[in-house]
């Protein structure tokens, strides 16, 4: 289970400042909704819960969200508020000249509520996906967002994704503040070490391992170099440190690797797969979402088959 915002996603037609781009391509942008998609096309049975707009874009999202295969049917319309829309350079990271434009400001998602989506359903699968964009939304969306990352019996797996975007958030402290109180309800946390350290002011894995203990597996994504995973021994005050390097990839665009990286870990960690496993079908995944423009690789075919644990490394179901 997937809970997010997805916008429409306005991909620029050349390189170069907004004010210069003459014209620009559709395509479907939202965190959540891309780790559904790459879960879907792996061959898992994923479904996204969400709202949007009663709206040309709503409908556009929709079905490019169905078309990759994942149960689109809790996601509700909204007949007073719009669907989302952003628009982004084509530079990325590390890039001053980058720019990204949002246009979801009182947006349907940006409603989302404890009331209106259905909680229950969300808190009752067996993996549940949520970010922190969603937590920047509104005090709405924040409060349902805690909720379902309250420790709590039978609840699912709940994976969260730092997901630090500036410029949703009312003050720094108050992002520092959430993402780290949400982070701590987790099972399963992603952190990119930048964002740890500019959202958090932690630097390097064993810093934010040290602030965000509660978690039975953290994972730190450091850039082009690779991803530091710690996890709780069952039973035991030991964690298990696992690193495994990221392939080189010639990169097209950034966005949407992270979410990739997600999905691709999500789904190892379904198969039951050993941690190092979990970060290679991580890595593996947003090297393939870093060689598109868009956020989502096409669909990757088949399902890839489940290997069996090596004992050294043995990661929980
Ligand atoms: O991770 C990719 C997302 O950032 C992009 O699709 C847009 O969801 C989005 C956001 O809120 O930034």
């Amino acid at each position: 289970m997937c809970l997010g915002e997805s916008m429409v996603a306005f991909l620029p037609s050349r390189p170069g400042r907004l004010a210069d781009v003459p014209s620009f391509t559709r395509a479907v942008g939202g965190a959540e909704s891309n780790v559904a998609c790459a879960l879907a096309a792996a061959g898992h049975r994923v479904r996204w819960i969400s709202r949007v707009g009663a709206d040309g874009f709503g409908d556009h999202l929709v079905a490019a969200v169905a078309a990759y295969g994942v149960d689109v049917s809790r996601v509700r319309r909204d007949p007073h508020r719009p669907t989302g829309v952003y628009f982004r350079t084509a530079a990325d990271r590390g890039d001053a000249a980058h720019e990204v434009v949002y246009h979801r400001a009182g947006s349907a998602a940006s409603a989302m509520s404890v009331r209106n989506v259905p909680y229950e359903e969300a808190a009752a699968g067996r993996v549940l996906h949520l970010t922190g964009i969603t937590a920047a939304l509104s005090p709405e969306c924040r409060a349902l967002v805690a909720a379902l990352t309250a420790r709590r019996p039978g609840r699912p797996l709940v994976s969260f994704d730092l997901n630090h975007r500036p410029s949703l958030w009312p003050c720094p402290a108050t992002a520092r503040r959430v993402l780290l109180d949400l982070a701590r309800g987790a099972d399963l946390v992603f952190a990119g070490e930048d964002e740890a350290a500019r959202a958090l002011g932690l630097r390097g894995p064993a810093a934010v391992r040290e602030a965000l203990p509660e978690p039975d597996v953290l994972v730190v994504k450091e850039g082009a170099k690779g991803a530091t995973l710690f996890a709780r021994v069952p039973g035991s005050a030991r964690d298990v440190r696992v690193f495994v390097p990221a392939p080189r990839v010639d990169v097209v665009s950034y966005s949407g690797a992270g979410d990739a990286f997600a999905a691709g870990f999500l789904d190892a960690t379904l198969r039951g797969l050993p941690f190092a496993e979990r970060l290679r079908y991580g890595h593996r995944a947003a090297a393939a979402a870093l060689a598109a423009p868009g956020d989502l690789a096409p669909a990757a075919g088949p399902a890839r088959a489940a290997r069996p644990a090596a004992p050294d490394d043995a990661g929980w179901g």
